[in-house]
């Protein structure tokens, strides 16, 4: 299979360590967005990444629905969301704040290195500044429950996904996290940043 997008995409790098913590192997086509757009758009007409190419020549398109393929492929006892009940609502509702960390740190990105300065909107890139630290401040909260795993017992697509949120927010936009009390979020983030699952796809602006 070919992952197509570079690790800087949080949504990319959230599939790149889950098809490695699968035990899976990609090959990598790090594009970009800003620079890669026609030879993006051949496996996504969206122009968006990540891409997943199957080895039948069968092109997945957006991180959730690349993630839940390589679930169901691992089966149920290494999938990383759980298959079904309380369990699976938990891990989901983490994931969608990450998720939702994610798009608006993307969106903060976006806004202040995409527009010509005099064109950027201060209030909206306040709005979605503020929104990236609710759904920091939310997965703090649930790191702080007991055990080493946001989620269960056990590692979840809930810590891959908020770890590559809070790292995107850290490379990108560091002051978005000045005076934000992350402390439990942090110590996650350092123990899973040393497997290299991790470590091979930290992002690099
Ligand atoms: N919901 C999508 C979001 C993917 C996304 O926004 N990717 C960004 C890069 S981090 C992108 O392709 N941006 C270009 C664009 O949306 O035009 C997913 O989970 O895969």
């Amino acid at each position: 299979v070919i992952l197509i997008g570079r690790d800087l995409s949080p949504f990319t790098r959230r599939v790149a360590v889950s098809i490695e913590l699968l035990g899976f192997t990609a090959e990598r086509k790090q594009l970009s967005t800003v620079d890669h757009g026609s030879e993006i758009r051949q496996y996504n007409p969206l122009g968006r990444v990540p891409a997943l190419e199957l080895d039948d020549g069968e092109v997945l398109i957006d991180s959730a629905a690349i993630l839940d393929h390589l679930d169901q492929t691992a089966g149920p006892e290494r999938a990383l969301i759980p298959l079904s009940g309380s369990e699976r609502r938990h891990v989901l509702k983490l994931v969608a704040l990450a998720q939702g960390v994610m798009e608006k740190a993307v969106a903060a990105f976006y806004e202040r290195t995409r527009r010509p300065p005099e064109t950027r909107f201060a209030p909206w890139l306040q709005q979605l500044e503020d929104q990236v630290r609710a759904g920091l401040s939310m997965l703090e909260n649930a790191s702080q429950s007991p055990g080493p795993w946001l989620a269960l017992n056990r590692m979840t697509q809930a810590d891959i996904s908020a770890v590559c949120a809070l790292d995107f927010v850290s490379v990108t936009s560091p002051h978005i996290l000045d005076d934000l009390a992350l402390s439990g979020l942090k110590t996650l983030d350092e123990r899973l940043n040393a497997l290299p699952a991790f470590t091979q796809t930290y992002p690099k602006v």
